[in-house]
């Protein structure tokens, strides 16, 4: 009997100084565990005479009692002391002023993007748009692009190795939109298109905006207004524009187009190229399946950067596509 009270007395001491849960947690493994102290003590009973053992059997069951008790009060304490300390240390102040939602904006790309097409749609076009990933006959072959023409080459074109490829102007949709509605047709074509090049001026994506317009009567006339319009609606200014001679396989004749271009440097203004243009070529028509002795039509393409470069200012060309929030945040 005295070994219970001492077992006792020294459990309920640990048990009162025990500061950690996985401590407490031992010390009920070691008085009342499959082979704890007092576990072990009602193991003695067996050997005892019926009055003994009776007496004996209580105390234990009493000692076992207050252990158990004596363990689930630490514990609960020790619980409280951790969920205290937890709660005092995670304190939100509910009554500190907010950081604030930061408003985004659009990309200046694809802010100029969207101004190119409204200016157009005034103008009475449609907007159209077709896949990215192409095959050849409707990146070249459809547009009077020779067998071995540079631009078909590898080291211009990405090409998936399959017949497919990343479509190196947006002239394909107008291709496919001429094939499937046929003519008179009205159309610009905006979206990405892909080059293998890559240096200070040149990004393997850009943005191209192309326009189509066929009709019975549509001179290269009619094409200088419409690009007069939308340049001076574009840079909000008056601009002088010229047509210079230049070639492309599925426009004869083809222009590249200047404005006189102030750079705000001091000096006389001078011609900077902003775009290609002519009347489409009636074999590019033929393709289509319209008729090339009732229809004539013109044709432009730009790229959307190197407008929103001269309306912004901006004289790298990568700045677009770094993403870095302090060049974008300037454009909302
Ligand atoms: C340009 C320059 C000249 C053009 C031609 C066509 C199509 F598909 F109708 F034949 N779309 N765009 C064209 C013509 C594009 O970009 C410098």
């Amino acid at each position: 009997m005295e070994s219970v009270k001492q077992i006792l007395e020294q459990a309920l001491a640990e048990i009162k100084a025990s500061n950690e849960l996985p401590a407490l947690d031992e010390l009920r493994v070691r008085y009342l565990g499959k082979k704890g102290e007092i576990t072990a003590l009602l193991k003695t009973l067996g050997g005892m005479e019926h009055e003994q053992r009776k007496a004996f059997g209580q105390a234990v069951n009493v000692a076992k009692a207050q252990v158990a008790e004596a363990v689930s009060a630490r514990k609960d304490a020790l619980e409280k002391l951790v969920l205290d300390a937890r709660l005092a240390s995670e304190t939100i102040d509910v009554t500190l002023p907010g950081r604030g939602q930061q408003r985004g904006g659009l990309h200046p790309v694809t802010h100029t993007l969207q101004r190119m097409c409204d200016i157009f749609s005034r103008l009475g076009y449609d907007i159209a748009t077709g896949p990215e990933v192409e095959d050849d006959y409707h990146n070249f072959e459809s547009l009077n692009f020779p067998p071995h023409h540079p631009a078909r080459a590898m080291h211009d074109t990405f090409y998936f190795g399959d017949g497919r490829l990343l479509r190196t102007h947006t002239s394909p949709v107008q291709i496919r939109e001429m094939m499937k509605k046929g003519a008179p047709i009205r159309i610009i074509a905006p979206g990405k298109v892909f080059r293998s090049d890559s240096d200070q001026t040149h990004t393997p994506m850009f943005h191209q905006v192309e326009g189509l317009l066929v009709g019975e009567t549509v001179t290269m006339a009619d094409l200088k207004g419409v690009l007069q319009t939308f340049v001076n609606s574009f840079f909000e200014a008056s601009l002088d524009m010229r047509f210079r001679p230049s070639y492309f396989p599925f426009t004869e004749p083809s222009a590249e187009v200047d404005i006189a271009w102030d750079k705000g440097d001091g000096q006389e203004p001078g011609w900077l190229e902003i775009l290609g243009c002519g009347m489409v070529h009636p074999n590019v028509l033929k393709a289509c399946g319209v008729d090339s002795e009732k229809y004539v039509g013109y044709a432009f393409g730009m790229g959307v950067e190197r407008l929103a470069m001269l309306r912004y200012g901006v004289t790298d060309l990568r700045q677009f596509f770094e993403n870095d929030v302090r060049f974008l945040r300037q454009f909302h």
